[in-house]
């Protein structure tokens, strides 16, 4: 009997693999899990940047992207998605029913259209608020309502909401499974970085960046600052060391390690690796703390710490 998992990002997407463990401890495929974690985080709107009830753009309009993947012949992705939910539904519908692997904007509204996703109003009342509150502050210190501005970086106590009120932040549910025939997949959805500048696209729906997952060699996906892990090709190269031999954990860090090599690092910088072997083991590494994952399998629902953060507390 071959074990079953579920691996994620965030303590957000706790209650979520929680309620859809049993369908892959049952033998369900596990890229259905997987998109069924992440669609449920998108629709969770106490989750504050994740789906509805994400940060919006400089210019308030909040924007998805996803990515859903198998193995290198087998993804798909969506990005640039507006008003539109679930956003994985639309990357495995490009993944399911087009040659292509990527489509933006209307085009993936339309295959989102297609895939029988809700149109839906993504900008709450709560994201409107603080998207207006900034708007106010950055008035008052006379600076372009619409200028680049370096988010702070997300804190995970476990409740849930990653940033203060009044702060802003990033991050991004990512989601891989095993399932109980032993095949991998991985599932990862955001609406990017908050008050990004309209049309900006992160590492999270470009394959080898934000996740890939190999059937042979292994998985993994980061959640941070997406430019990071676009410079790096950081799960692409996490999944390279897994299979050259490395445990899930230390394949994290040495693809965390690569960013410390390649970058020059900003406070508000952060970046988290989660990885899984083909056989099930699982591992993370973050560079800084106040990152969480999410595990679960047959012995239950565990939120914790990666075994690697390269940077320690400021
Ligand atoms: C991005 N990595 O768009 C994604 C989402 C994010 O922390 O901000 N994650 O950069």
């Amino acid at each position: 009997m071959i074990d079953a998992r579920l691996l994620a990002t965030w303590s957000f997407a706790a209650r979520h693999c929680g309620d859809a463990w049993p369908r892959l401890a049952e033998g369900d495929d596990p890229l259905d899990v997987a998109i069924a974690v992440a669609a449920a985080v998108e629709a969770d709107p106490e989750v504050d940047s994740v789906g509805r009830g994400g940060l919006p753009d400089a210019t308030g309009v909040v924007t998805l992207d996803a990515l859903v993947m198998r193995g290198p012949s087998q993804l798909g992705a969506v990005a640039d998605v507006r008003g539109r939910l679930p956003a994985v539904a639309a990357a495995r519908a490009v993944m399911d029913h087009t040659p292509h692997i990527m489509v933006v904007g209307e085009g993936a509204e339309r295959i989102a259209d297609a895939a029988g996703c809700a149109r839906v109003e993504l900008l709450t009342d709560a994201a409107r608020e603080r998207w207006e509150a900034r708007q106010r502050k950055r008035a008052e210190a006379g600076e372009g309502a619409a200028a680049p501005e370096a988010p702070p970086r997300p804190i995970d106590r476990g409740r849930g909401a990653l940033f203060d009120a009044g702060a802003a932040g990033h991050d991004t549910v990512c989601v891989i499974a095993r399932g109980t025939n032993g095949r991998l997949a991985g599932a990862c959805s955001t609406s990017g970085t908050p008050w990004k500048h309209p049309g900006r696209v992160g590492d999270s729906p470009i394959p080898g960046h934000g996740l890939y997952v190999h059937p042979d060699h292994g998985a993994a996906a980061a959640t941070g600052t997406g430019e990071l892990a676009m410079g790096s090709c950081t799960s692409f190269l996490c999944v390279e060391h897994l299979r050259a031999g490395a445990s899930p954990a230390e394949a994290a860090r040495l693809a965390l390690q690569r960013i410390i090599e390649d970058h020059a690092l900003a406070p508000h910088h952060q970046l988290a690796v989660i990885a899984m072997a083909p056989d099930g083991s699982v591992g993370a590494a973050a560079l800084r703390p106040d990152f969480l994952m999410v595990i679960a399998d047959d012995a239950g629902l565990e939120v914790r710490a990666p075994e690697h953060v390269l940077i320690p507390a400021d």
